[in-house]
């Protein structure tokens, strides 16, 4: 399988991304959503902020960001040498003991927004020294993640996790110049994440991958919804459980790139995480006219965090995907490494069907 690494791999680091407040350091740049705007391929990145250089011992007061009327988000700073009552093992978030059993999110280690990059050859990026959209409180109090753009006709509608303190679900929102954009509002409630919507209508409907996250019986699983307008989504199908223990894909399974379109059916890219939380990307070809219907599937990893960046970051052994474009027979997947870089891996479509058997 010829997957051909970026040679200027990571394509962007959080050395490129300016803080969006002094106060704040940036933790990652990763998992971005992908569309192609005339000349430009345009990355809608994540960035992960956390404030910066604490004083030791004292416990700073948090910092407000985008305050609309009496609703704000506030960073909450965490210090493991004085908070003692947390569990810390988990870089990504604080987390204490459940009542019966299991472990509670406190709260998230870094507050994440949404920012465009944008470049002419795909490869070199700059990327905007400001926020495209930061969280509001009232609707993602907890920060925006894993963007994922689908264009439909002129405007692209992006899919993101609207991450609150009641639980994490998927919010809608749209645009058509990655300079205003418009929210939609909630369209999967807690707990899901991982939409990726088709980019056409099938068969007189949207369709969508999405991935809630049970908590008493099952395991994060692959669903097909579908919707007439994008917005009211129903008719869930499973499309995908995890494998049996010890697997790379026992412990979750979600969508990762928005289906690319190609002659021989769509092309999806997802993730799939062991037990231990490594992060590796599958591959699918379904039927053109009945997404559910699975032409092809690969049952070992398409792509695994194998390259030092890739091993090593601020969560690290993670090859995470939101957005591929299909151009010149190439299929070109932008992904998040370690969670806090950007990189590019690229593989020849005639490599895919060879691989796949079709
Ligand atoms: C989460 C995802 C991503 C992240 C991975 C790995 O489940 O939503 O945000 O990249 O875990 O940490």
């Amino acid at each position: 399988m010829k997957i051909n690494r970026c040679v200027y791999n990571p394509l962007l680091t959080p050395a490129d991304v300016k803080p969006s407040d002094p106060r704040f350091q940036v933790d990652g740049v990763f998992n971005c959503g992908v569309a192609r705007c005339g000349k430009e391929i345009i990355l809608l990145c994540r960035v992960a902020e956390s404030v910066r250089q604490r004083e030791e011992g004292k416990i700073e007061i948090p910092i407000v960001v985008n305050e609309e009327g009496k609703d704000r988000i506030a960073t909450v700073v965490y210090d493991k040498r004085i908070q003692t009552q947390f569990d810390y093992s988990d870089s990504r978030s604080v987390f204490r003991k459940r009542p019966g059993g299991g472990k509670l999110t406190v709260n998230l280690t870094s507050l994440s927004h949404l920012r465009v990059a944008r470049s002419e050859d795909g490869i070199h990026f700059t990327i905007d020294d400001k926020p495209s959209i930061m969280p509001i409180a009232s609707q993602e109090s907890w920060g925006m993640e894993d963007p994922r753009i689908t264009q439909i006709e002129e405007t692209y509608y992006i899919t993101y996790s609207a991450v609150t303190e009641n639980g994490v679900c998927v919010s809608l929102m749209k645009t058509e110049d990655f300079v205003d954009f418009e929210r939609m509002g909630i369209i999967f409630g807690p707990e899901n994440k991982d939409v990726a919507i088709f980019p056409e209508k099938i068969a007189g409907e949207y369709v969508a991958f999405n991935r809630p996250v049970p908590f008493g019986i099952g395991m994060p699983s692959m669903w097909l919804a579908k919707s007439p307008d994008l917005i009211h989504w129903g008719k869930q199908e499973l499309f995908l459980a995890v494998s049996g223990e010890g697997s790379w894909d026992a412990g979750r399974v979600g969508a990762g790139a928005v289906p690319v379109k190609t002659p021989k059916g769509w092309l999806v890219v997802y993730h799939a995480a062991d037990v231990n939380d490594r992060y590796c990307l599958g591959i699918y070809l379904l039927d053109p006219e009945h997404p559910e219907k699975v032409i092809r599937r690969m049952d070992v990893p398409f792509m695994e965090p194998l390259a030092p960046y890739e091993k090593e970051g601020f969560f690290g052994n993670v090859v995470f995907t939101c957005g591929a474009l299909l151009e010149e027979e190439t299929l070109m997947i932008y992904y998040g490494a370690a969670d806090d870089k950007i990189c590019r891996a690229d593989v020849a479509l005639s490599d895919i069907w060879e691989m796949l058997g079709v």
